[in-house]
């Protein structure tokens, strides 16, 4: 049997994610902040699939708690297969001038700093195996930079920059690397740029078929079954309608 990781598991991509994996019968370590949705997952997944759970509640900005948490997993837990590095936000869509340094120092933390300290942690039972896939969620925000866009779209290029980096330094070790570009997807990613303004979340997805976090899953899963000796790199996805940050066809 199998065990993924996937960071950020209580919302959007992370909980398609896991919830996709279990239902092929893959074991699976869920980590978030919010304990209830963790249990709550927990439930069902071990309810509906043949599978175990393990959820480990941390803040992916806590290096100690992070590196604590994962470097005591239990032994039946550290064989991890598949690392979904997916745990992530933005905060504020506000020019550089106007932008806030909280806000920039949260994103930073989070989608860099946290995916660092969480793959740090769990590449050692990888080495130690010589066998492991990393995957990591970066965005098409990685790719291109759009208007007041700044801090969340740096993180993202430095998501692009890390998995690059971690694809060359453990090469020697059979570890697979593999980045995931999404672009426009509606799970609660706006809600919680817009820090709780549902109308401007919603506009975001309006006048087209944007993508949803099952379709992120499925290419997940897709890239994480493929035979050994296949690695997909790097994979951008948008909806049919968008052909760049800044190129969304609305009707
Ligand atoms: P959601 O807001 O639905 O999910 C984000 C997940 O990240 C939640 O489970 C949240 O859990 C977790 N998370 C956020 N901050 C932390 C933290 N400090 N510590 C631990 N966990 C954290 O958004 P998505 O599913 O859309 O986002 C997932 C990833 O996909 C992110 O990296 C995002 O940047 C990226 N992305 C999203 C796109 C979109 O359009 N939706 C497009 C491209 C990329 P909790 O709050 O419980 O801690
Ligand atoms: C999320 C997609 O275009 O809002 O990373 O940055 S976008």
């Amino acid at each position: 049997m199998k065990t993924i990781l996937v960071t950020g598991a209580t919302s959007g991509f992370g909980k398609a994610i896991a919830t996709t994996f279990a239902s092929n019968g893959w074991n699976c370590i869920i980590t978030g902040r919010r304990k209830e949705r963790l249990q709550e997952l927990t439930e069902t997944l071990t309810r509906t699939y043949d599978v175990k759970v393990l959820a480990l509640c941390f803040d992916v900005q806590n290096r100690e708690d992070v590196i604590e948490q994962l470097q005591a997993l239990p032994e039946e837990w550290q064989q991890i297969d598949v690392l979904v590095n997916n745990a992530g936000l933005a905060l504020g869509r506000d020019s550089f001038d106007n932008a806030s340094l909280d806000d920039w120092d949260i994103m930073i933390d989070t989608n860099v700093k946290g995916l660092l300290y969480v793959s740090k942690a769990i590449v050692p039972y990888m080495i130690e195996r010589k066998a492991g896939h990393i995957i990591n969620i970066g965005s098409i925000a990685g790719k291109e930079v759009y208007p007041n866009g700044n801090v969340y779209c740096a993180t993202k290029h430095a998501v692009d920059a890390i998995s690059k980096a971690q694809r060359i330094d453990l090469l020697p070790h059979r570890i697979k690397v593999t980045a995931i570009h999404p672009g426009a997807a509606d799970t609660e990613f706006s809600v919680v740029r817009f820090k709780g303004n549902q109308e401007q979340a919603d506009n975001v997805y309006t006048g087209y078929q944007q993508l949803v976090a099952q379709d992120i899953a499925a290419i997940t899963y897709y890239c994480a079954t493929l035979p050994p000796h296949v690695c997909i790199n790097d994979l951008v996805v948008t909806p049919t309608a968008q052909a760049n940050s800044l190129t969304l066809h609305k009707e």
